[in-house]
C-alpha cells in the first residue's frame, strides 16, 4: 500500500529522529532526507486513509497560491483557517490586544483596511510563483511559463518554479518550506513531478503538501495534454513535534485503507480558471480525524 511509505516514515522519526529545540519552542523529532512515491497514473490519489485529511482546504490553499495572493482575507473568505495563526501571533505581538481567534478572522474578513495591514504573509508562495520580481524590476510569471515549456517543450530539464526568492525571505512571514517543484514528461506523454520540501511537519502539514502537490500536477497535466505520473515528494528536515508523539502512535496502529481517487470534472480554459467544484474525490473513506496542535 503506497500510505506504508508514509507510515513507515512516521515511525523512523518517532523512533530514531534526532531530538532538538527548534524555532518554535516546542521541539521536534527530526530526520534529515527522506523520499516518498505516489503512482498518479491509475486516479489514486495520496489523501491518507489513516487519518480523515481536510482535502478541500489543501486544494483551496493550492488554488490561492496560484491567483498570486499572499493575504489571508481570500483564503479566510474560503473559509480556510490554516493560515490564521501567524498573522495573528503578529498582532497579538505588535498591538498587545487581546483577541480571539475567531474575533480577529471575523475583522480580516470584514474589514479591507485591517486585512491589508494585519493579514498580509509577505511575499510568500503566491507572489513568488507568478510575480517574481527580478533585479530589472520586471516581474517573472513561473507558472504561464511553466505551462507553456510542457506544451512546447517538454523534453525540457528546466520545467521547475522555486519560491525561495533569497532577496525576499525576510518580509515572508515564513520562508516557504515546499520549496521547489520540478516537472518531467515522459515518451508516453506522462506528468511527473518532484516536489523538494525543505521542512516538514510530518503529522500535520505533509499529509496537505501531498494532497496540494497531487490537485497541481492534475492541473498542469490537463493544461499540456498530458496524463499525471508520478509525484515524488522529497523532503530535507522531516520532523515530528513532542506535542504530536501521541497522535502518531495513534495514527500507526491504524490500518491504511484503498487510496481515493482526485480527478477534475471538467477542462478548465486555463491555468488560472480552476475552482474548487472542478475537484472530486471518489471512495474516501478514512478513519477519523485525528486532532493536533500546529507549533506557530
Ligand atoms: N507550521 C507548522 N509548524 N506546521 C505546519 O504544518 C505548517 N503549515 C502551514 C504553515 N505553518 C506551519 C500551512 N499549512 C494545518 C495544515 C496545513 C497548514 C497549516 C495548518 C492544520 O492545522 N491542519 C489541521 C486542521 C485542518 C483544518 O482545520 O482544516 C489538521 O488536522 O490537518
Ligand atoms: P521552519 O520555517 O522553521 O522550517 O518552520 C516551518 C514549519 O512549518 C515546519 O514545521 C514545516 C511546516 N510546514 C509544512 O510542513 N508544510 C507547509 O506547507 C508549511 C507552510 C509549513
Amino acid at each position: 500500500h503506497p500510505e506504508r511509505q508514509y507510515l513507515d516514515l512516521l515511525e523512523r522519526v518517532l523512533e530514531t529522529g534526532d531530538a532538538r529545540i527548534d524555532r518554535t519552542g516546542v521541539g521536534t523529532r527530526s530526520v534529515f532526507g527522506a523520499m516518498i512515491r505516489f503512482d498518479l497514473s491509475g486516479g489514486d490519489a495520496p489523501i491518507l486513509t489513516t487519518k480523515r485529511v481536510y482535502w478541500k482546504t489543501a486544494v483551496k490553499e493550492m488554488l490561492w497560491f496560484l491567483t498570486g495572493g499572499t493575504n489571508i482575507q481570500a483564503l479566510l473568505r474560503d473559509n480556510v483557517r490554516i493560515w490564521t495563526d501567524w498573522p495573528l501571533a503578529r498582532y497579538r505581538r505588535e498591538t498587545g490586544e487581546v483577541i480571539t481567534q475567531a474575533a480577529f478572522e471575523e475583522r480580516i474578513v470584514g474589514d479591507d483596511a485591517f486585512a491589508a495591514r494585519w493579514g498580509e504573509l509577505g511575499p510568500v508562495y503566491g507572489k513568488q510563483w507568478r510575480q517574481w520580481l527580478g533585479a530589472d524590476g520586471r516581474a517573472h510569471d513561473q507558472i504561464a511559463e511553466l505551462v507553456r515549456t510542457l506544451r512546447e517543450n517538454p523534453a525540457s530539464r528546466r520545467m521547475l518554479f522555486h519560491g525561495w526568492n533569497v532577496a525576499e525571505i525576510g518580509d515572508m512571514a515564513l520562508p516557504p518550506c515546499h520549496m521547489v517543484y520540478q516537472y518531467h514528461v515522459t515518451s508516453g506523454g506522462r506528468l511527473n513531478c518532484l516536489l523538494f520540501q525543505r521542512s516538514a511537519d510530518l503529522l500535520l502539514g505533509a499529509p496537505f503538501n501531498f494532497v496540494g502537490a497531487t490537485a497541481l500536477q492534475l492541473m498542469l497535466a490537463q493544461q499540456a495534454d498530458l496524463t499525471p505520473g508520478e509525484l515524488v515528494w522529497v523532503g530535507g528536515d522531516v520532523h515530528l513535534y513532542l506535542n504530536h508523539l501521541e497522535q502518531t502512535r495513534a495514527q500507526l496502529a491504524r490500518e491504511p485503507r484503498p487510496l481515493p481517487q482526485m480527478r477534475l470534472t471538467r477542462r478548465a480554459a486555463s491555468i488560472d480558471a480552476y475552482g474548487i467544484a472542478d475537484f472530486a474525490v471518489d471512495n474516501y473513506a478514512p478513519h477519523a480525524a485525528i486532532q493536533a496542535d500546529v507549533a506557530v
